[in-house]
């Protein structure tokens, strides 16, 4: 007896088979849409409060003695007093952050000073490719200039419609939602536009030096 020549038992359902050869012809129920983007990064899980991260110094700043210096490789530096910096176009912005520790926050709810006004205004050279920003604290950490070019980039000094806390960062932050938040300094005193990159703080300690949580750079 030969392989194939098994006794069947029943009858194959020869329309079923039809049909779905026809829909394997088709494409049926393909939408060709990318997959939809999962709102927690690998690697992290949510949480309702809002931790505190520092190196141990918590600078106690009135707006008084704040000012923001932008200089480096840029046409036009300037310094912003505290009056400079609210005088200046105001966007608000509602974003999840993701902490490299795991934690992550949805929806807080920013106001301050778009990065996109900032750079309209300074003007970086061409050959400006990087930026540091520098703290208050003694902090410093280092992004790609696209990375800060992105729309939902903020210079924040409010939270959840209030002042932003002086244990997160007041009077004023940096917010760029799209990469860990080691990357978002706060207490912002300083951003220098570079040519060539340079490691912060953490990125000098083992940190990655971009710092994507969908592809969970956390480390170098
Ligand atoms: N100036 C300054 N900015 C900083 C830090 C810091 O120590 N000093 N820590 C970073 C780290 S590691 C994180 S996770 C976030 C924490 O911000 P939060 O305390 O508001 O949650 O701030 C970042 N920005
Ligand atoms: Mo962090």
């Amino acid at each position: 007896m030969a392989d194939d020549d098994v006794p069947l038992i029943g009858r194959i359902k020869d329309k079923l088979v039809e049909t779905k050869e026809k829909w394997a012809r088709e494409g049926r129920a393909l939408t060709g849409a990318p997959a939809p983007k999962r709102r927690l990064p690998p690697g992290q899980r949510e949480t309702a409060d809002w931790p505190v991260l520092d190196l141990g110094i918590t600078p106690n700043l009135v707006p008084a003695d704040w000012s923001l210096t932008v200089g480096g490789a840029v046409e036009a530096p300037l310094k912003w007093s505290w009056d400079d910096f609210l005088a200046q176009p105001q966007t608000e912005l509602t974003t999840d952050i993701h902490c490299v520790t795991t934690w992550s926050r949805y929806d807080n709810a920013w106001k301050g000073v778009s990065a996109r006004h900032l750079l309209a205004l300074v003007r970086p050279r061409a050959e400006a490719k990087f930026l540091m920003f520098r703290s208050y604290d003694g902090y410093t950490t280092n992004v790609p200039l696209d990375r800060f070019a992105d729309d939902d980039v903020l210079l924040a000094h409010s939270w959840q419609g209030e002042p932003l806390s002086r244990e997160h960062g007041g009077p004023v932050r940096v917010v760029i939602p799209k990469l860990y938040f080691w990357k978002s300094a706060k207490w912002l005193r300083a951003i220098t536009f570079m040519d060539k990159d340079a490691p912060g703080y953490w990125e000098l300690r083992g940190y990655h030096d971009e710092g994507d949580p969908w592809t969970e750079e956390r480390y170098r």
